[in-house]
């Protein structure tokens, strides 16, 4: 049994057309007009493959193949994209998703477990602040209150953009999934580093993923006058915003591990004009690593080191967690799974931690949760330099299809 890679390459490219830019990148998130597209597009892939689909209370997508009861196996990730991201983040894995399930449903091959695809609702940060959206209200991690109170900075209600994408977040907590509804979830996913790539292989399996700490913080400096403000009076607040990204940079990269880093990646300036001092910077900052307790202490480093400069330049820096999502250690037997497909496609297994942060996050606390990686090139991801070769992708198709087999058989029905 053969997976159709014409398809899915065919496939790859129709969903890179959704949210195209004119410098080639993908935008494409919740509630955007590529995103809508992608919904219909998908579904009705899903619907000519012979599958079931709906859409949950969230707006996450599902596609069941049809007649056969009992807890399913699923296989997927998301279709949003990153602003001017790439091709394959999310994407890929949706239609790996779609692949594998179709050509087992075309070859009447006999699965034990009902086979189920989907596709969730905004897994990347949006303006609404709430990344992995979908997998985290399905799975009881956000309440419906929390979602009825999000809005972007425009006054957009995130309810009403849900409502628009076919979801209705007052339904949730009669949706949300239970700890036995699903059999299995496997995640194809571009790796976004570069093992795999330095490595020369084409997949791997995935045996922990990073935890995620996020902070939104306000600087509160004084607008003034940039003619007449001599340099000893000032309090601005975009220096003391630069210091304190150099200071997380200082401070994560002294422990000098691959699997510890920060970011302040998004930041505004107020009142943001050639002649005023800035008044105040909105920024967010992002710390990662599996080790918990090294983030915690890492965290009171850094608060010392920006306390230092709330007094050297008189500000303050209002403090916010925004995600303090833990790290979370994939189950054995559906990485052993995986692993083995990746064996049959490269002769040789390889099990990876993910620093980036996925839905199998939240879906691993309700049912036996793995991930497939597959390499990107130089490692390039959120960026629409983002690419996996067709070679890549295909030897992925069967590790999955290998995979899905044999959890199959294994897994308890
Ligand atoms: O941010 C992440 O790690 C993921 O790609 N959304
Ligand atoms: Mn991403
Ligand atoms: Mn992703």
């Amino acid at each position: 049994m053969e997976v159709n890679t014409k398809r899915l390459h065919e496939r790859l490219d129709a969903l890179a057309r959704f949210g195209r830019n004119d410098n080639g990148g993908i935008d494409r998130s919740i509630g955007s007009q590529a995103d809508r597209d992608a919904r219909a597009w998908l579904t009705a892939q899903w619907q000519s493959a012979g599958l079931n689909v709906r859409t949950d209370a969230i707006a996450n997508l599902w596609a069941r193949v049809p007649g056969k009861p009992g807890a399913p196996i699923v296989l997927g990730s998301h279709h949003d994209a990153v602003p001017d991201g790439g091709r394959f983040d999310g994407a890929l894995g949706v239609l790996l998703a779609t692949e594998v399930v179709q050509t087992l449903l075309e070859n009447r091959v006999p699965t034990r477990h009902p086979l189920e695809v989907v596709s969730f609702t905004a897994e990347e940060p949006n303006p609404f602040g709430l990344s992995t959206l979908g997998s985290r209200a399905i799975t009881s991690k956000l309440t419906p209150e929390q979602i009825l109170a999000a809005h972007d900075d425009t006054g957009r209600r995130l309810a009403d953009v849900i409502a628009q994408v076919g979801g209705n977040v007052k339904a949730l907590p009669f949706e949300r999934l239970q700890p036995g509804e699903k059999a299995a979830y496997l995640e194809p996913h571009i790796e976004q580093s570069r093992n795999l790539y330095d490595a020369g292989l084409a997949v791997a399996t995935v045996d922990r993923i990073t935890g995620i700490y996020r902070e939104w913080i306000t600087v509160e400096g004084e607008a003034n006058h940039a003619g007449t403000t001599t340099m000893p009076r000032r309090h601005d607040a975009l220096l003391a915003a630069a210091e304190l990204a150099l200071a997380l940079e200082a401070t994560v990269s002294r422990v000098n591990r691959s699997d510890v880093v920060g970011t302040v990646g998004k930041m505004d300036v107020f009142p943001n004009a050639a002649n005023i001092i800035p008044g105040r910077a909105e920024l967010i900052l992002e710390m990662r690593t599996p080790d918990r307790e090294l983030r915690s202490r890492l965290l009171e480093e850094f608060t010392a080191r920006i306390e230092a400069i709330e007094a050297k330049r008189g500000v303050r820096f209002v403090r916010q967690v925004n995600l303090d999502q833990a790290e979370v250690v994939l189950n054995p037997t559906v990485a052993a799974a995986i692993a083995d497909g990746c064996q049959a496609v490269q002769g040789k297994p390889v099990s990876l931690v993910s620093m980036a942060g996925h839905d199998a996050v939240h879906m691993s606390g309700i049912c036996p949760t793995g991930m497939l990686f597959i390499q990107s090139v130089e490692g390039i991801s959120h960026s629409r330099q983002e690419l996996t070769h067709d070679a890549e992708i295909d030897s992925a198709a069967r590790a999955l299809l290998h995979a899905v087999l044999e959890l199959d058989q294994t897994l308890p029905v």
